[in-house]
């Protein structure tokens, strides 16, 4: 039976080597039997050029290349904290880099993919620092600066994020239904996928519409497997 894969919020980093671990995992025996794999962000905990290369970056490239090589194409969105992933790395593991919206035909039924962020709007403090970030400027001046440089800015805002998100409420935190819906409507779509909210569920809502919102990663991996017939289910 064919089969797409889709997973995201990975948030693999050198600290958490078991991540790695199970990314190798899933990249050799469960994406090969898919015609495709769609990574909707956050496959890295973070991001701060294409020019940073460590062991990380290097067994997950070579992990991507393995299976866009064997002609497993392989997609991939960015999250809020692996954005800045550039031309270079995706050409270098033979992926495509997909924009914050994308739809794609999903045997025969059209499904929208995204991240997940920007469907957050209650999170106004997010949605201001996001527009900042998403600046091609401010990127460009980023990027230019000295790698300890950008590690330290990084170190900043994942600090000041992780105390400001102890003040927000799980509600704010999570996506707006109502701009969901209006979502749903601008795509002229009825199913959409996305991660970011780590709140792995399939819900079903109003006009026929389908959220499916994947699963982070964390002792166990999180693979969602659409198959031809359009059924859906979550691969812990
Ligand atoms: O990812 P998660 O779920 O933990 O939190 C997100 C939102 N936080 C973020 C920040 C990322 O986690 C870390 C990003 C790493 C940066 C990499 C490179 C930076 C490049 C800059 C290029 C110009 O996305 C969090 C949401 C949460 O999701 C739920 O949706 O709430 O948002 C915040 O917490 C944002 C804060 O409210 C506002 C942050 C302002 C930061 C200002 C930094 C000042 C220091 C600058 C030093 C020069
Ligand atoms: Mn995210």
């Amino acid at each position: 039976m064919k089969k797409n894969y889709f997973i995201a919020d990975l948030h693999l980093s050198e600290s958490r080597p078991h991540l790695t671990q199970l990314f190798c995992e899933v990249m050799e025996n469960i994406a090969p039997n898919g015609e495709a794999l769609y990574i909707l962000g956050d496959l890295f905990d973070f991001w701060i050029g294409d020019d940073e290369r460590s062991a990380l970056t290097e067994k997950v490239q070579q992990q991507i290349k393995q299976l866009t090589e064997r002609g497993i194409p392989c997609y991939f969105q960015h999250g809020n904290r692996d954005f800045l992933i550039g031309k270079k790395f995706a050409d270098a593991c033979g992926m495509t880099l997909l924009p914050t919206y994308h739809l794609i035909d999903l045997y025969g039924e059209k499904v929208l993919l995204c991240h997940g962020d920007t469907l957050c709007i209650d999170d106004v403090a997010y949605q201001n620092y996001r527009k900042k970030v998403h600046q091609k400027w401010r990127q460009w001046l980023f990027l230019s600066l000295p790698l300890k440089l950008r590690l330290a800015i990084a170190e900043r805002i994942r600090c000041k994020s992780k105390a400001d998100k102890q003040q927000k409420s799980e509600q704010i935190m999570d996506v707006n239904p109502n701009f969901v819906q209006q979502i749903f409507q601008q795509f002229c779509v009825t199913k959409m996928i996305h991660g970011h909210t780590h709140r792995q569920n399939i819900h079903h809502l109003p006009e026929h519409c389908t959220r499916i919102v994947l699963g982070d990663w964390r002792e166990r991996y999180s693979v969602l497997e659409v198959n031809e017939m359009g059924e859906c289910r979550f691969l812990t």
